[in-house]
């Protein structure tokens, strides 16, 4: 069951730079890496084409948005320069300009921030690193582009080295409502923010299944959640698959975190989530 929004009291549309969203039905967010080590897909879509391409076939299996990271975040991944990484992004902004989906932009650096911003075709900057810096709500503070707030504990290079909390949920939870309100302080409009409990960063396995299963204290704060859990290792450490086997593991999870609340879940697999999330959905509108 969705909790509704008198339950839960979050806003029901997201400002998303050139778009409005409505969050009354689980949006679909296609991933886009064009790198050359993401963990599922590394250099498949680092050419430019290759990368247009593939943000048009997801749009056509019903991609709500696309996601477009040019870093790795993976455990270990080693940073990539502010210079190549906007190298990377805005051939891709500026192909998919006439897409008629929003572009979300997923990157920690406020430099990319500003250079993806100033095409106006960033409708939203995704910072796994949660704008924990003044200089990343600087960066989104006068934008129209929606901001998605992720936590993460420790940076990509370090953070699974030994994740600890006394209580990750009510932890994750307190670290996005300060994150969330810091933007707000800075004039961010509530109407912009998506909150992610991050997924894998920075978490055990144990961390990870409590964050889905309890995902609506996550929503107490009346902001929206997005998740990935698309391909990650907690689905291999469940089901001994490796990368390219995830599939229906990663449906599990991502219906489950739908059931719980979630608004937007972002994925590899585009077509098959969508089924996924229709058949879910007739199901819970016959109750
Ligand atoms: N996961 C990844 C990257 N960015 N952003 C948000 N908001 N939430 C996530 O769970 C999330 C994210 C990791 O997945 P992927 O982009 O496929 O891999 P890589 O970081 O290796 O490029």
């Amino acid at each position: 069951m969705t909790p509704s929004s008198a339950d839960t009291g979050f806003v029901p549309t997201l400002r998303c730079g050139r778009f409005e969203l409505a969050l009354d039905r689980p949006l679909v967010m296609g991933v886009l890496n064009v790198t050359e080590d993401s963990f599922s897909d590394g250099g498949r879509w680092l050419d430019p084409a290759a990368a247009v391409a593939q943000a048009r076939r997801m749009i056509d299996e019903g991609a709500d948005l696309i996601d477009i990271g040019a870093e790795s975040t993976r455990p270990g991944a080693p940073p990539v320069p502010a210079e190549v990484e906007a190298e990377r992004l805005l051939p891709v902004l500026r192909a998919l300009a006439d897409c008629g989906r929003p572009l979300s932009v997923d990157t920690r650096k406020p430099e990319v921030m500003r250079a993806v911003l100033a095409t106006g075709l960033a409708d939203m900057i995704n910072d796994v690193a949660g704008f924990g810096t003044a200089d990343a709500v600087d960066a989104v503070r006068d934008a129209r582009a929606a901001c998605c707030v992720m936590h993460m504990q420790g940076d990509p290079l370090t953070m699974q080295h030994a994740p600890a909390y006394r209580d990750v949920v009510a932890e994750v939870r307190r670290s996005l409502a300060a994150r969330a309100s810091a933007l707000q302080h800075a004039g961010v409009d509530r109407a912009r923010i998506v909150v992610d409990p991050g997924i894998g960063f920075g978490k055990t396995l144990e961390h990870n299944l409590a964050l889905i299963a309890r995902l609506p204290e996550l929503l107490g704060d009346g902001l929206p959640v997005l998740i990935g859990v698309s391909r990650k290792s907690m689905i291999g450490a469940i089901t001994g698959r490796d990368v390219e086997h995830r599939l229906p593991g990663s449906l599990a999870a991502m219906l489950a975190s739908v059931a719980r609340g979630a608004r937007i879940v972002r994925v590899h697999d585009v077509a098959a989530t969508r089924d996924a999330i229709a058949v879910w959905a007739a199901i819970d509108a016959a109750i």
